[in-house]
């Protein structure tokens, strides 16, 4: 940041999570993180129903939408706030991660890339945030060779899976 100029943020990120996961320190490290990285960030809280998720990424136009989930049910609810914002017609690129499951399945992030995920990133990766930068990183220099064949994006068409944001596990 040069001296005397404002740090404004200039990209929008939508902070949400599944109805049923009541923790909190996960959406607000989630809000710190995202806000170091630039983003003006929305946190929609613990508990959020789906429809607020939905209707919010609706009235303001935002550039990715993360779900963090840790109560171990985002494999089975994060794809239904997915679904529901594709319905709506929301194009803009969404992330999950956390605790995914009971189980540190390891088919979990296979299954929620396959859900239509743009990044999936469970915490029991070694390199969770390492991949996390890397999703964002493309997300703000998106071109047709990095693209990552998010949803609604322009340079989609040249995006191979190989570029897809499923952290190992
Ligand atoms: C504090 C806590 C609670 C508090 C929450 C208070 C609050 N205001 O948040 C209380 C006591 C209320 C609670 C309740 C419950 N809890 Co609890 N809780 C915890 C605990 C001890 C710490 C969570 C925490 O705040 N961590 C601090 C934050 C900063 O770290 P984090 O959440 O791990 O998030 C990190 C990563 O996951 C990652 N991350 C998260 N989201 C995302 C998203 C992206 C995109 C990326 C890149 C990374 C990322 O980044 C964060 C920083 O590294 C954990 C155990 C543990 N040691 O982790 C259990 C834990 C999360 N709870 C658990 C459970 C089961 C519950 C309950 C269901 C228990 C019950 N039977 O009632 C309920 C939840 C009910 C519900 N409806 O959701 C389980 C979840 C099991 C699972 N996923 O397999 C855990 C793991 C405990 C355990 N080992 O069993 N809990």
């Amino acid at each position: 940041m040069k001296p005397g100029v404002p740090n404004t943020p200039s990209r929008k990120a939508l902070l949400t999570t599944v109805s049923s996961d009541s923790h909190s320190w996960n959406l607000i490290f989630m809000e710190l993180f995202l806000a170091e990285r630039g983003f003006e960030v929305t946190n929609l809280g613990p508990c959020c129903p789906t429809e607020l998720t939905v209707t919010q990424s609706q009235e303001t136009t935002y550039d990715v939408i993360v779900i963090s989930s840790i109560n171990g049910h985002g494999v089975i609810e994060a794809p239904d706030i997915l679904n529901a914002l594709r319905h709506a017609g929301v194009t803009t690129p969404v992330a999950v991660g956390g605790k995914l499951d009971t189980s540190s399945d390891l088919e979990t992030g296979d299954k929620l890339a396959q859900a239509g995920f743009d990044g999936v990133f469970p915490d029991t990766s070694s390199t969770l945030f390492d991949d996390f930068n890397i999703f964002l990183d493309r997300l703000e220099a998106c071109h047709p060779s990095t693209c990552l064949g998010c949803t609604g994006c322009a340079n989609a068409a040249a995006a191979s899976t190989s570029a897809m944001g499923v952290a190992a596990e």
